[in-house]
């Protein structure tokens, strides 16, 4: 069965130059990744993912915030990228300029193959010392939770981007600075409120671009794009490669 795919978004999508694709935890729900809001199941069903989010929690419960970013290292472990990924590698390879802003922090856009991507809230993957911030490979095994940096001591955290915490500024410029210059805009999979990524959109609108929103459910951003899809993404953008004729390097049921 065909998704409705206005005429209009094909022509503007089959002659956009410069397209930015910005991506929330929507993209990542079908790999079995719960949403940011949808996080939080079993025992930390009780905690506000945006409570723990932050350096104050980890301040003060530096063992609590270490062990949840762990069930969710393991659940983004036991996932892998969805057809939505693979689409979006696709759109990178046929569009002349592309670059794709990530949200999330569970590394499938890379796993999946893009390559002209910022992530900005940083990658789950990674680990950094608390006290020194730079990011650390490896450290002793002993009974601490969180462990402990070899160099300094201190606690070890996840390289995330933390509420109240600055977005890294290269990758932030890169996208505003994208955003700024593209001929059209993708949203998919974001609830877009968190500030300053939700800003993007609007800037592009700003400017001049054709705004596509892809997301299950309604969001602030709905009433000022230009196209606003209530779909899954793992079924939307596969059947606008399909529709737009461009290779695709998706395997089947990827
Ligand atoms: C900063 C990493 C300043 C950690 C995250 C201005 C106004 C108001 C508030 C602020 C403001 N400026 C700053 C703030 C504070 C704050 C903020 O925005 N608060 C919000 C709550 C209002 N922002 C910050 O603190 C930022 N920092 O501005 O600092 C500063 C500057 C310089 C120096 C020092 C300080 C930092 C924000 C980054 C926080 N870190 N993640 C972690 O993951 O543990 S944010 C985290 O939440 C995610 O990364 C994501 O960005 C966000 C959740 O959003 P979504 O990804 O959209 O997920 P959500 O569940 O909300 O929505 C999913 C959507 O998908 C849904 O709509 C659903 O319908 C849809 N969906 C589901 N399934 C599918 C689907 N769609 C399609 N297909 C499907 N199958």
């Amino acid at each position: 069965m065909s998704l409705h795919i206005p005429d209009e978004l094909l022509t503007a999508l089959s002659s956009a130059e410069r397209v930015v694709v910005l991506t929330g935890a929507g993209i990542s729900a079908e790999s079995g990744v719960p949403t940011f809001r949808e996080a939080q199941t079993g025992v930390w069903a009780q905690y506000d993912p945006r409570e723990l989010a932050t350096p104050q929690a980890f301040a003060r419960n530096p063992r609590l915030v270490w062990e949840w970013y762990e069930w969710r290292r393991k659940l983004i472990q036991q996932a892998k990228p969805n057809l939505a990924h693979h689409a979006l590698v696709d759109l990178e390879q046929a569009i002349p300029a592309f670059l794709l802003v990530t949200q999330n922090i569970d590394g499938f856009h890379w796993l999946a193959g893009s390559r002209d991507m910022v992530e900005l809230h940083g990658n789950i993957a990674r680990t950094k010392c608390f006290e020194e911030g730079h990011v650390v490979g490896w450290w002793p095994e002993t009974d601490d939770v969180p462990p402990r940096c070899s160099s300094c001591d201190g606690p070890l955290r996840p390289d995330v981007v933390w509420f109240g915490e600055g977005i890294p500024e290269q990758a932030l410029r890169t996208a505003f600075d994208a955003t700024a210059g593209c001929d059209l805009f993708i949203s998919i999979g974001t609830s877009a409120v968190v500030q300053p990524v939700a800003s993007l959109p609007l800037l592009a609108k700003r400017m001049g671009a054709r705004v596509l929103e892809i997301n299950r459910d309604q969001t602030a951003l709905s009433v000022l794009a230009d196209w606003s899809l209530r779909d899954k993404a793992s079924q939307l953008l596969p059947e606008l490669i399909r529709r737009l004729g461009y290779p695709t390097n998706a395997i089947d049921g990827a």
